[in-house]
């Protein structure tokens, strides 16, 4: 059997006291946090395209990645990266891949020729899916990379560029249901606009609602049970993209009465171009029973764009898990590593590193976000600090028992608001601090 990570052995798991580089210091896949092993809270997934199909290229500089899976022909390379993958998630032990379909196999001269490619490669994944164990976290369709989609796909002014998107994503669902995918991702792609002189931006959403009502009405139609995810960004490649974040996706599911067939897919680098923190997005997607799943990377707010890095901020962990814990943890979705190596690590065993790196520091941010949930004293002052509205006049608004003329003959009465109490911002900080050790 060919290797591509030759010298890598099974990384395992050596405790925080390691110098091992080729070792997980926090990630203990069997260990137990509240009640679950940490593969199952954490649910890690490999992204095909940065691992597998990324070449580091740039708009500045060609290809540099060492891709030892690249053959002269197109579907041998794809044969390999399968081969690739596996190996890299078993020697890894990251229970999860996601892909696009392109990512898969080559497009071809024709839509039948690029099927054809990906019926010839889909069941040797779903043998190397059935000897590893490994499992397809989410499929999706690339609907932004080839010309056609230079106007966008669901939003493209061009209808037939409209129904090449459909059949595509059609496909894609076809075959993350026959590799047993536990969720479909959306990701906008092109689905936004450069200038409002040429967009009528009405149309375009109406659009993109139809897409996703037929994406609903074949999900049912070919009794696919995954779950299906919208990843909002809010630019890049386009100026503004639709899905811009967790609250616009949200507004656009509720006007065109699709919330109850989707959740979200949350990418840390791109709240952060949205201007929000990962946090932030979690908590809006869990707060409108959105929660689903996270696109695990990381942005550098001194570069304006979507760089991918691997997810290495232990507050960001930190904050990311507690807010997962908090709301009850993954279901359908996961942990996926949309990132890619820097250009200048352009070696096999540098993406080894990046991935024991992110491990780890999710698995620090999961131990430390329980930590925090065990002491208690967090979720306290949070129960507390709303006390107000348990009883008296907070729990008849919360009810809706009250009007404006209630309020206002309360208040006369009382002449002033009771005193405020300190949100003791600083005390939590450092609370949370107590546990980075
Ligand atoms: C790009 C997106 C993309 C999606 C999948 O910025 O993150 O990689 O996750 O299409
Ligand atoms: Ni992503
Ligand atoms: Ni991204």
């Amino acid at each position: 059997m060919v290797e591509f990570f030759k010298n890598v052995p099974k990384i395992s798991y050596e405790g925080p006291d390691s110098d091992n580089p080729l070792a997980f210091k926090h990630y203990d896949a069997d260990a137990v946090i509240e009640g679950r092993p940490m593969r199952e809270h954490l649910r890690f997934s490999v992204a095909y395209w940065h691992a597998f199909c990324g070449t580091g290229a740039d708009p500045f500089g060609e290809a540099a990645r060492q891709l030892p899976w690249q053959a002269g022909d197109p579907m041998e390379t794809a044969r390999n990266k399968v081969v690739a993958c596996f190996e890299f998630c078993e020697k890894l032990g990251l229970d999860f891949y996601c892909a696009h379909d392109n990512d898969l196999a080559p497009e071809g001269a024709t839509l039948a020729e690029s099927w054809r490619n990906l019926d010839a490669i889909v069941p040797r994944l779903k043998e190397a899916q059935q000897h590893t164990g490994v499992r397809l976290l989410w499929g999706t369709a690339n609907c932004f990379s080839h010309p056609r989609f230079m106007h966008g796909a669901g939003t493209s002014c061009n209808a037939d560029v409209f129904a090449y998107a459909a059949a595509k994503i059609a496909k894609a669902m076809e075959i993350t249901r026959e590799l047993g995918g536990q969720g479909y991702v959306f990701w906008g792609g092109r689905e936004g606009y450069k200038s409002l002189l040429n967009t009528d931006m009405r149309r375009e959403l109406d659009h993109l609602a139809r897409l996703m009502h037929m994406a609903v009405d074949y999900k049912e139609k070919i009794g696919f049970q995954g779950q299906f995810f919208i990843e909002p960004k809010p630019k890049e490649p386009t100026k503004h993209q639709y899905d811009s974040d967790a609250a616009a996706c949200h507004a656009f599911l509720l006007r065109h009465g699709l919330v109850d067939h989707f959740k979200l897919n949350i990418e840390a680098n791109h709240a952060t171009l949205a201007g929000h923190t990962l946090h932030h997005e979690l908590e809006y997607a869990a707060a409108n029973g959105l929660f689903g799943s996270i696109d695990a990377n990381r942005g550098d707010l001194l570069l304006g764009w979507d760089t991918d890095q691997f997810p290495l901020d232990l507050y960001d962990a930190t904050f990311a898990m507690l807010a997962v814990l908090r709301a009850g943890g993954f279901t359908a979705g996961g942990l996926n590593f949309d990132a890619h190596v820097h250009r200048e690590s352009f070696e096999p065993i540098d993406l080894v590193y990046a991935h024991i790196g992110a491990m780890d520091a999710m698995a620090r941010g999961l131990k430390i976000a329980a930590a925090i949930r065990a002491d208690g004293r967090l979720d306290d002052f949070l129960e507390n600090r709303y006390a107000s509205w348990n009883s008296g006049i907070g729990a008849r608004i919360e009810a809706g028992d009250v009007g404006f003329d209630e309020l206002k003959n309360y208040m006369l009465e009382r002449g002033e608001a009771a005193p405020n109490e300190s949100g003791r911002v600083e005390m939590l900080e450092n609370l949370v601090n107590q546990y980075f050790r």
